[in-house]
């Protein structure tokens, strides 16, 4: 992939750290910074409860989109009929979006108001 002048890597590889050594023969003693990258920030993607989108719809979408067999599938689609919304699956921001665009896409052409969205995961 080309960079351009300006950007820095996107994960630098730890800088080894030069520990002071009483060796005196000219030896470098070298240790590994523990964790210098945070891992990526994950984001679940919701679907919200409604009144009209049918039960058996919901559930082939989660099987569909979010690769859950029919029993996962319509446990989740029971907790957000109970709760008011559930959590479909954990990707990364992009894939995500993609997830929630291709749920609301689906219900929009099955004329269903099923609203799904996705948000930062919180430690
Ligand atoms: N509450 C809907 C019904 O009773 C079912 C439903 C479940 C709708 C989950 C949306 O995300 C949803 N038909």
């Amino acid at each position: 992939m080309k960079r351009m002048a300006t950007n820095k890597p996107v994960n630098p590889p730890p800088s080894p750290v030069r520990v002071p050594d009483r060796d005196e023969g000219g030896s470098v003693v070298l240790e590994r910074r523990t964790q210098q990258v945070k891992p990526p920030q994950m984001y679940q993607v919701l679907m919200l409860n409604d009144d009209y989108t049918p039960m058996e719809f919901v559930v082939v979408v989660i099987q569909e989109f979010f690769g859950k067999d029919l029993e996962s599938a319509t446990q989740i689609m029971l907790k957000i009929h109970l709760d008011g919304r559930g959590v479909c699956g954990v990707y990364s921001k992009d894939v995500a979006a993609t997830k929630v665009d291709q749920v609301l896409e689906a219900a929009h052409k099955a004329g269903h108001p099923l609203k799904c969205i996705s948000e930062p995961i919180e430690f």
